[in-house]
């Protein structure tokens, strides 16, 4: 099958997944293409039938600001044409599956039928979602979609209570490459971080408000006053320097280290003993999941899709939004009884098992195929 991808490139849970899903689907032999402003993040090295074909937005004097969104939707409707694709997929509502509609139906007038998948993936839903600015478009992309799935049972029904849509709607899971994640730890890092063997708690994320880092920074202070242990913070966004000063003031710069945006989030978590995600809200929490596969046990919020992914007091431990004092007391006790620890290790990479891509990729396939059965 020849297929359109349309995803943000960048390190964000959409573009993860979308990446990861085109690159095993081209694996087994479809003809993928990647339609975006950049390569990939997590692209790798191009194959015969993996292409990335870049949407330039040219800078002209006239506009305060570009618009993005009709030079992506032309270059679909390109794209389209030339390659004879037989089906576009888009993973987040906006710009991405508003402008497919618009080129699916520039098709139509050539005579072209191209049916449209849309992957809902959170923040689209349960942010701009509710913004007024957004909502009838969102809202009119997901009813004009020829396919609609969520990555979480959670989203699938936040998208019904925010938009009082009757679409159907499918619930495709997130997932990882368990063969990823068979490396051995790199201990000279390990070392670097925590050079006295002490517990490292890490925390993956885009830097939102929606993460709540200040409640990852309360958690570890907590657990920084019972024992020597070590926080890595990865990544990069708008709540960094508000969280350095908070670090600063919380007395723990010794003990924080900020890492940055890094391309393989998996070396950080091979080194690290628990995950932390305190989020507001996840529609499913791909960083969790990339953190149990590699055996990190979670200690999270238990909002959206997270229950979904983590089982309290089997693979990690589940509390309300801000309990930064629950929290903080359960990585307390995982951390102070190896067994203990040792089991929801062995839990959490079983349990990412279920996420395995071998049983996701099928899923996808199954809705291409209902939608272009002779493909
Ligand atoms: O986590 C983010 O803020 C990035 C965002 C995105 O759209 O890239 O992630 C969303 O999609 C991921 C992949 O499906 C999910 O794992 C994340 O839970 C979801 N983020 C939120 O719902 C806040």
């Amino acid at each position: 099958m020849r297929i359109g991808f349309v995803c943000y490139p960048t390190f964000g849970g959409s573009g993860v997944v979308a990446t990861e899903l085109g690159k095993a689907l081209a694996d087994k032999g479809h003809e993928l293409h990647f339609i975006t402003y950049s390569t990939p993040a997590r692209m790798g090295s191009l194959k015969s039938n993996l292409f990335y074909h870049e949407v330039r937005v040219t800078d002209y004097p006239l506009f305060d600001f570009q618009p993005y969104e009709s030079v992506l939707t032309s270059k679909m409707v390109e794209i389209a044409i030339n390659y004879r694709l037989d089906i576009l997929h888009v993973h987040y509502a906006i710009p991405h599956a508003s402008a497919a509609i618009m080129a699916r139906s520039i098709l139509a007038t050539k005579g072209i039928y191209l049916p449209i998948v849309t992957t809902l993936h959170g923040t689209d839903i349960t942010l701009l979602g509710k913004d007024p600015a957004f909502e009838p478009v969102i809202c009119y992309a997901i009813n004009e979609s020829d396919a609609v799935t969520t990555v979480s049972k959670s989203l699938k029904q936040d998208t019904y209570n925010h938009f009082g849509t009757d679409k159907e709607i499918g619930v495709i899971p997130n997932f990882i490459c368990p063969s990823q994640y068979n490396q051995n730890p790199d201990e000279q890092f390990r070392t670097s971080i925590a050079p006295n063997g002490e517990p490292i708690l890490t925390h993956i994320s885009n830097f939102r408000p929606v993460k709540r880092i200040q409640d990852v920074l309360q958690v570890f202070a907590r657990v920084r006053k019972t024992m020597p242990s070590k926080l890595l913070l990865v990544g990069d966004g708008p709540e960094r320097s508000s969280m350095e000063h908070l670090v600063k003031s919380l007395g723990l710069l010794d003990d924080v280290t900020f890492i940055g945006k890094i391309k393989n989030p998996i070396e950080p978590l091979r080194v690290s003993d628990l995950f932390l995600l305190t989020s507001e809200t996840e529609s499913f929490g791909l960083a969790a999941l990339e953190a149990m596969a590699s055996g990190v046990p979670v200690i999270a919020s238990n909002r959206g899709g997270i229950p979904e992914v983590i089982q309290h007091g089997q693979n990690g431990f589940l509390h309300e939004v801000g309990d930064v004092n629950g929290m903080a007391a359960s990585a307390i006790s995982l951390l102070e009884n190896t067994e203990m620890l040792g089991q929801f290790r062995i839990q959490a990479k079983l349990r990412s098992l279920d996420f395995n891509i071998d049983h996701i990729l099928p899923q996808y396939e199954a809705v291409y195929h209902q939608l272009v059965p002779h493909a």
